[in-house]
């Protein structure tokens, strides 16, 4: 209920920033799940399963969607996180399936929206997440540090995202601890997975390194096995799955 309380608020009026630090002060939290932790290596990858009815380049994915029993699809097939678009222009995403979801499964939550102003990172805190993703693409170093900063004091990891060298220098000068290499050029849509090979290379063997989109099958992960990454970030294979949990127990195998 304190969820929904706080979703409805929220969408009726802008809160401010003061106000969202009063509630977070002043609301009852919830249970909170480390999401590095849980992307850590434990014999298989682990693997952060996204709920995203949408897609800019590929539209509608899943016609009868349903945010909260795809994640606990996800959870019952051994997911590691969940991630939840909440973009709503774009992804069809919403706030509410954030919180209703965090409220309903008990594996780290990652709001995936496009993060470029600090009254987001609260509010991220505010509908329960557990870690926040950041886009190196769209900031610039300073706030990248400057979130990852805030992130942390409000109890959240940071998945930050990079496509290319620069923004990978970018995301370790802001002192990044997990880093994101997205396959797909955000630009034009095109998916390459060798992006993943050529950035690792640049990567510190103390980083956790998750690999993002177009993680089609078995061979796909065990591509990314063999390329030594901790996680892999996968949405749309596992939203047109008929049975998204047996999926996700094949490809820890
Ligand atoms: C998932 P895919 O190809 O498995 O559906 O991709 C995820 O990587 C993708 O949704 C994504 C994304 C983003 C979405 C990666 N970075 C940034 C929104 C914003």
């Amino acid at each position: 209920v304190a969820a929904k309380v706080i979703q409805l608020q929220m969408e009726k009026q802008h809160i401010s920033l003061d106000g969202m630090k009063y509630m977070l002060k002043n609301m009852p939290s919830y249970r909170r799940y480390s999401f590095k932790e849980a992307l850590k290596r434990k014999g298989g990858l682990s693997i952060i399963a996204e709920v995203k009815k949408a897609s800019p380049s590929k539209g509608v994915i899943a016609a009868e969607f349903n945010a909260l029993e795809t994640a606990k699809a996800y959870q019952a097939g051994g997911a590691d996180a969940i991630s939840v678009l909440t973009e709503r222009r774009f992804f069809e995403g919403s706030d509410q399936y954030l919180s209703m979801i965090k409220s309903q499964v008990a594996v780290p939550v990652l709001r995936k929206d496009f993060i470029i102003d600090v009254w987001q990172i609260y509010q991220s805190r505010l509908l329960g997440a557990d870690a926040i993703l950041l886009i190196s693409a769209i900031l610039d170093k300073t706030l990248l540090k400057k979130f990852c900063i805030i992130a942390d004091m409000l109890g959240m990891d940071c998945l930050v995202e990079v496509h290319n060298e620069m923004e990978l220098d970018a995301a370790l000068e802001a002192g990044a601890s997990i880093i994101g290499i997205n396959n797909r050029n955000l630009n034009d849509f095109s998916v390459d997975l060798s992006t993943t090979q050529r950035l690792m290379k640049g990567i510190p063997s103390d980083k956790i390194v998750v690999a993002e989109s177009g993680i089609r099958d078995a061979d796909d992960v065990r591509y990314m096995a063999s390329l030594g990454v901790d996680a892999l970030l996968i949405g749309e294979t596992l939203m047109r799955s008929d049975c998204p949990g047996n999926t996700i127990k094949q490809f820890k195998k």
